[in-house]
């Protein structure tokens, strides 16, 4: 599925990028975003997450598989702030401005 490798992508592209990175488009971001938010209340539920990041990783081998869904679990955590267990458009967006594209 189209998405989902997308949101693959952006994904290790997140975990994996150096901080001074101009990577993503805020494009690519809103539309990861809308992919991932499957119920369209503006934000994304740790359920909606890791769904999302089960279908990403579903014809991965082990034990990348696992690796690859215990980092997507951290980087859910990290980026909560506000800790109401759901990500709203802000924090599912990386944490360091420069890598998004301006
Ligand atoms: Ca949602
Ligand atoms: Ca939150």
């Amino acid at each position: 599925m189209k998405t989902s490798a997308l949101l693959v992508a952006a994904i290790f592209l997140f975990l994996s990028a150096p901080a001074n990175a101009c990577l993503i488009q805020d494009e690519e971001l809103a539309s990861m975003f809308a992919a991932a938010d499957t119920n369209n209340d503006n934000s994304v539920s740790h359920d909606e997450y890791m769904t999302g990041a089960g279908n990403a990783a579903k014809n991965m081998p082990e034990p990348y598989k696992s690796a690859f869904l215990q980092n997507v679990k951290t980087r859910f955590t990290e980026n909560d702030k506000d800790g109401d267990k759901a990500l709203s458009a802000e924090e599912f967006y990386p944490p360091v401005p420069q890598q998004r594209c301006r």
